[in-house]
């Protein structure tokens, strides 16, 4: 297969403005019928005056041009491509197709979930239903007829407004859709099926009411209610804070169970991923309802920052993917916590974004080439993408950045644009220079920070020199310095701010956060005025997407981590300190941690002014991954030694501490009586409860490392008389530790029970599948296998696949790296099984063998010899092609 690259951009030689498209439905056969009003784009190149339009697994049944049948010499149709020479300027050309949904197990154009119908068609989806100028840059307005069997298929959906409705001769029935506004292909979707439905209602700030429709299948029509509430606080969040009014009359979510990712933005029909809609207290956890949350927002948001304007190609996408996350992540933050909400997306990026950044796969958030665009869905343009959008909001100060937003739908509505028109508007709105910020567009690699200071006693001065350096990433060996925020403060012994006076400054400057700019490779910054020598609180608020360093003391992170008022660099501070003892425990492994940091995590723990769920994060080790990022080669089972060696010895020391908070944090939980099976009240949803249930699971977590018998009890009634999801899996968490114990007979009576509690709920059964997938037990890999044979096990389903072996090789770092190869032998076959019928997530899981390079040499031949063996085999997707040969060679 052979790359695209963004130099060989060349705008469509032909437009389409209207797309009248008739789907005759059927599970096993469908046809389709296109007729599209063509004309020729005048601002193209003139071409050999063919038309050269997309299509792939299509079976052409009739082709006319102004309705006239074209004979066989006039078009040429390849496996992508069909081609008709020598057409007019304007003309209509009408075909029809035929397909097959049942078949179609990639997920991508039109296929079936369960009973039902429905489409996927970002990013080239579409090509698999119909003949079609399949790029985000030709938009057309669409009018849609579905036609299905009536018993079957009550509801048709598809995007825009409902026109018209009738029914047919021998059970079938009819609708007609058409949707005023242009879009791309990408954005069309249909649903047939026999849904039931829920509604709302919302009134735009300009007093239109839109019916919202939320789809499900009849049995979980009763778990529908957080999402359409989310939906609801969306919308009139977009308002609020960008201007921004829905469009249409009509607004439609779908939930399905077969979906590739999380959830699709398609033009007033959301396509969701069953996980993003479906929830109660009992079936999901706080972790989950905020996703829901978070998707929801996104996609609405998307309507404005995708659909009005779209991109213009796809390496694009950041332009709507990272403005979109930056979006759902503030509006997140608003619901539910500032600081605890910045962490949490802190936390992913170090966890995703940065060894993506730092390995074969790195690219920059606007890619300059791809083989398979489904290959470049990356948290390095979604999340990495937010954090240029965050970093020029911070440049710029709210109302610019508002004045710039405000600018950039005014501009750009209806168009297919580049991320070089979106920072256009940043500048043209707020007079800033941002020539050298457009670098973090084109360049790849985590810049690092190094920071030094130094203090001058007898003059109050204190200097920070900050020197930043990005490594080289595949095909960019040179980096130039970037254009950063860094935001700090400073802090005092007691514990309070400093001023934070720069030298030169006319007026006093108070204490507080400062927003400084970085700009060179070396700068020095002199702060005066100080009564005494600083602790630098760096980077709050995580400013920029960088790694920085900084010599700090024990002393001096302790000091941040008690007393930081940034819950970003408190919860930061608090990392640091727990990977410099973890670390030094994975080289020396008996060593006791520092009686400074059980010190410091008791006062965390009995800090009752802090919010519980900052609390929970401040408290938390860093994960064995990050810390695998912060070794030259990471030592995997080094790490989880020491890691759960400093959690035997929190729980050790303090125990009683624990168990304090963890029953004044209990007591807020309503709980079931098991006999009853009710609770003695509703569970509590709001941000406090949730951020209460979080400290106190935290807690348990590290009981659970050193059970006794007292600890056992608590963690198997909170198991049992859980009101809530989150509650549950906490104690059935703690109790699948007990595996391959002598105490396993615990773990596995809890196991069955949430077996046979749940094996009729797909999404919470999920949860089982991953929960178990993701024991650190030693019989885990032979588990993973047996599981891999269970009934409810299914290939097909991405979620399913995902729960078991997603969990297991991207989640379970010591069974995966298991030192005889057995883990990576494990994903590389199911790897190759899964390709052939879903490429995209095929590619996806592959992810952890494509890092062998950060292992020991054992581990890399083990890695690289699975990496091969996918190569070597026939046919395999470019999905595959694409991400092996960035890996291997
Ligand atoms: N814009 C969507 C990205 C997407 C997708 C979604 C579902 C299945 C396949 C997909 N390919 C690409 C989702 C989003 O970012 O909102
Ligand atoms: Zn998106």
């Amino acid at each position: 297969p052979k790359p695209t690259r963004l130099e060989d951009y060349q705008p469509p030689e032909f437009l389409i403005d209207r797309a009248e498209l008739r789907f005759d439905l059927d599970a096993v056969e469908t046809l389709v019928s296109a007729a599209l009003e063509i004309r020729r784009n005048p601002a193209a190149k003139r071409g050999d005056g063919s038309l050269r339009l997309d299509g792939e697994q299509l079976e052409l049944l009739e082709i006319a041009l102004d309705d006239r049948a074209l004979p066989p010499v006039e078009y040429v149709v390849d496996e992508r491509t069909l081609v008709v020479q020598r057409v007019p300027d304007r003309f209509q050309l009408r075909t029809r197709v035929r397909i097959h949904p049942a078949a179609n197990t990639a997920l991508e154009g039109l296929y079936i979930s369960g009973d039902m119908l429905c489409t996927q068609c970002e990013a080239e989806g579409f090509r698999r239903m119909t003949y079609f100028l399949d790029r985000p840059d030709v938009m057309a307005r669409f009018a849609v007829t579905l036609v299905a069997d009536a018993t079957r298929y009550p509801v048709l959906l598809s995007n825009g407004n409902p026109i018209d409705q009738e029914t047919l001769p021998g059970g079938r029935h009819l609708a007609r859709w058409e949707d005023p506004f242009p879009k791309p292909s990408y954005l069309f979707a249909l649903v047939a099926g026999d849904l039931a439905r829920i509604e709302d209602s919302f009134t735009t700030a300009s007093g239109r009411e839109v019916a919202l429709h939320l789809y499900m299948e009849p049995r979980n029509r009763d778990k529908c209610g957080h999402a359409m509430r989310s939906l609801k606080a969306a919308m009139r969040w977009d308002e609020e804070h960008y201007g921004r009014e829905y469009d249409l009359d009509l607004f439609m979510i779908v939930a399905v169970s077969h979906f590739n990712m999380g959830a699709m933005e398609n033009k007033g029909l959301n396509v969701f991923n069953a996980k993003y809609v479906l929830a109660s207290p009992e079936t999901a956890t706080d972790q989950d309802f905020a996703g829901i949350a978070s998707v929801v927002a996104h996609e609405y948001f998307h309507n404005w920052t995708g659909n009005r304007i779209t991109c213009r190609d796809w390496f694009q996408l950041s332009l709507k993917e990272g403005f979109t996350v930056f979006r759902d992540q503030e509006f997140s933050a608003d619901q539910g916590g500032r600081d605890v909400q910045r962490i949490a997306d802190v936390r992913a990026l170090r966890a995703r974004q940065f060894p993506e950044d730092a390995g074969p796969m790195a690219h920059p958030v606007r890619p300059s080439s791809y083989i398979e665009i489904n290959n470049f869905y990356t948290t390095t343009v979604y999340e990495k993408g937010a954090e240029l959008v965050r970093m020029q909001a911070r440049l710029l100060g709210p109302e610019r950045f508002r004045a710039a937003t405000d600018l950039y739908f005014q501009r750009h509505d209806g168009q297919a644009v580049t991320t070089e028109d979106f920072v256009r508007c940043m500048e043209d709105a707020s007079g800033l220079d941002l020539t050298q910020f457009r670098r973090w567009y084109e360049q790849a690699g985590t810049p690092v920070l190094e920071c030094t200071a130094d203090w001058e006693a007898g003059q109050g001065t204190y200097r920070l020199e900050v020197r930043q350096h990005t490594d080289p990433t595949p095909g960019q060996p040179e980096k130039s310095p970037r254009h950063m925020p860094l935001a700090l403060g400073l802090i005092g012994t007691d514990g309070r701010e400093l001023p934070v006076q720069l030298a030169g400054e006319p007026a006093p400057i108070g204490p507080g956060t400062r927003v400084l700019e970085l700009r060179e490779a070396r700068q020095v910054f002199e702060f005066v005025g100080l009564s005494e020598r600083p602790v630098p609180s760096l980077l709050r608020g995580f400013s920029a997407p960088v790694k920085l360093r900084f010599p700090y003391s024990d002393e001096e992170l302790t000091r941040l981590m008690a007393a930081d008022p940034d819950g970003v660099a408190r919860w930061n501070a608090a990392q640091q300190l727990a990977e410099r003892v973890l670390l030094a425990m994975v080289v020396t492994p008996d060593t006791p941690p520092p009686q400074a940091f059980i010190d410091a995590f008791a006062a965390a723990l009995g800090d009752q002014e802090a919010d519980p769920a900052l609390l929970a994060e401040v408290l938390a080790l860093p994960s064995e991954s990050y810390l695998g990022d912060q070794m030259q080669a990471v030592d995997v089972d080094g790490i989880h030694r020491a890691r759960e060696a400093l959690m035997v010895q929190v729980a050790t020391a303090l125990r009683a501490d624990l168990l304090e908070r963890y029953h004044a944090l209990h007591r807020f939980e309503p709980v079931t009586d098991q006999a009853a099976a009710s609770t003695d009240r509703e569970p509590d949803l709001s941000p406090a409860a949730m951020g209460r249930r979080a400290l106190k699971n935290l807690c348990l977590g590290y009981l659970m490392r050193a059970p006794d018998d007292a600890v056992l009890a608590l963690c198997q009634r909170q198991y049992a008389t859980a009101a809530t999801m989150t509650d549950r899996i906490a104690g059935l968490r703690g109790l699948i530790r007990l595996r391959d114990t002598d105490q396993a007979e615990l773990a596995e009576q809890a196991l069955t029970d949430f077996y046979q509690r749940w094996s009729q709920d797909a999404l919470v059964l999920d949860k089982w599948f991953a929960i178990q997938a993701q024991a650190s037990a030693p019989g885990t890999l032979g588990r993973v296998k047996q599981l891999l044979r269970h009934a409810n096990f299914s290939i097909g389903n991405p979620n399913r696949v995902r729960s078991l072996i997603g969990a297991f090789a991207a989640g379970n770092p010591v069974c995966f790296h298991a030192a005889d190869g057995g883990g990576y032998r494990l994903l590389a076959e199911q790897v190759a099984r899964l390709d052939p019928l879903n490429p995209q997530l095929a590619s996806r899981l592959l992810h952890p063998l494509t890092q062998w390079r950060r292992h020991d040499a054992s581990r890399q031949a083990l890695m690289r010899a699975e990496l091969e063996g996918l190569r070597a085999r026939d046919g395999i997707s470019p999905d595959l092609f694409e991400v092996l040969g960035k890996c291997l060679d």
